[in-house]
């Protein structure tokens, strides 16, 4: 059902209608990406994710942002895949914190086809708990996206992360059509798709355009779209250029204009908030929820890098009202229904 509603929303936009969009004035940017989120997803409530690495470091890709590139000097220590029981065990503490939703992440350009069986035991065993499961493991073969898809994932996270011009300056390893690749596979084996990026990568805003853009035009747009600001880590190209020139750090309204120009343009997406929060204040965070952002990571860590953590997230849920959401497909569901009547 989400699936047929999702395919009437509008993928043709041009890159001048988003750029309208970007430039509106805050205020009417805001009032309208409001009156979209209130028209598809239930007002005040967030998706509470955990995320969890389960294979650390030693990745052979070349991410200019990321920490378990082997070409950063980050000091992140490469590891194994976890034991499927350990994973098992950290996603039951996860459920019985509140999280609705277990994301995992593994650094690998691609997994090799002797993981899989772990991979697929991992997903069944989450699914059994009853979290809704999402998986970034790098690009997938169709044999792949096929086995997770039986297996029951929900969801596969992968990042175009920026626009397609600006692509091969933060990778060199992997093109912009790998990834568009990869994500055509997920959705012909019927598993949602997850898909967004950073910003704050000393990118322009014709680069947030057609990032935005590149999302928002595709066949069908991501079921979840996750918006990360650059967590700069030292050791990585991004990392220690942001350092040398602090001034090109995202300036917060811009990064709350590009989550609202993310919700007005993927109506029915999720929208999450995702990497970032940890130097975020709550005022820009605040506004982001008005911009239409309905999913948080929670936990004091991303995948190697720090996260806001429990305490600070139920006090700012708290002092804004916000409740966390309990499932949003049905939710969705019925939104959509109502406003197609
Ligand atoms: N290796 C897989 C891949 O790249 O698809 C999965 C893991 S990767 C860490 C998942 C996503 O995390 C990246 O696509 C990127 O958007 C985001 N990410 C990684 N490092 C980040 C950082 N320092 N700041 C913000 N986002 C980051
Ligand atoms: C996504 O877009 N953000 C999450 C998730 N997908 C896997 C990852 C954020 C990683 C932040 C940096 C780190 O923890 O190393
Ligand atoms: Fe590897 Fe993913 Fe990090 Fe790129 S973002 S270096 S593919 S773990």
């Amino acid at each position: 059902m989400i699936r047929e509603i999702m395919s009437n929303q509008r993928t043709d936009w041009t890159r001048a209608e988003i750029a309208a969009v970007f430039d509106l004035p805050f205020d009417e940017l805001l009032f309208q990406a409001q009156t979209v989120h209130r028209a598809h997803h239930a007002a005040g409530q967030i998706q509470l994710c955990t995320l969890l690495s389960i294979k650390t470091g030693g990745c052979p890709e070349d991410c200019g942002y990321c920490s378990q590139s082997v070409k950063a000097d980050s000091g992140v220590a490469a590891t194994k895949l976890m034991d499927v029981q350990a994973v098992l065990q950290k996603a039951a503490e996860a459920a019985d914190a509140g999280s609705r939703r277990f994301c995992m992440g593994a650094a690998w350009r691609n997994p090799k086809d002797r993981d899989m069986p772990a991979i697929v035991q991992i997903v069944q065993g989450v699914r059994a708990m009853g979290m809704e499961t999402c998986m970034t493991l790098g690009m997938l073969t169709p044999a792949q996206a096929d086995m997770l898809a039986d297996a029951g994932l929900d969801y596969y996270n992968h990042n175009i992360d920026t626009s397609p011009e600006r692509y091969n300056e933060i990778i060199t390893t992997r093109t912009m059509d790998d990834r568009l690749d990869t994500l055509s596979e997920v959705r012909r084996a019927g598993i949602n798709v997850c898909s967004g990026g950073i910003v704050g990568m000393g990118e322009t805003r014709a680069d947030r355009v057609g990032f935005i853009h590149t999302l928002a035009t595709l066949p069908q747009h991501p079921e979840s779209v996750p918006v990360n600001a650059l967590v700069p880590v030292k050791g990585t190209v991004l990392g220690d250029m942001l350092a040398d020139t602090p001034l090109a750090k995202i300036d917060d309204i811009e990064f709350v204009r590009t989550i609202a120009v993310a919700r007005i343009t993927m109506p029915m997406s999720m929208v999450r908030l995702s990497a970032g929060r940890e130097s975020m204040s709550e005022a820009t965070q605040a506004l982001c929820f008005m911009a239409g952002a309905n999913s948080i990571f929670t936990g004091d860590k991303l995948l190697t890098a720090a996260n806001a953590g429990d305490d600070k997230d139920a006090a700012l849920l708290s002092k804004l009202g916000l409740r966390p959401m309990e499932s949003e497909e049905p939710l969705r569901a019925c939104k959509a229904l109502e406003a197609a009547e």
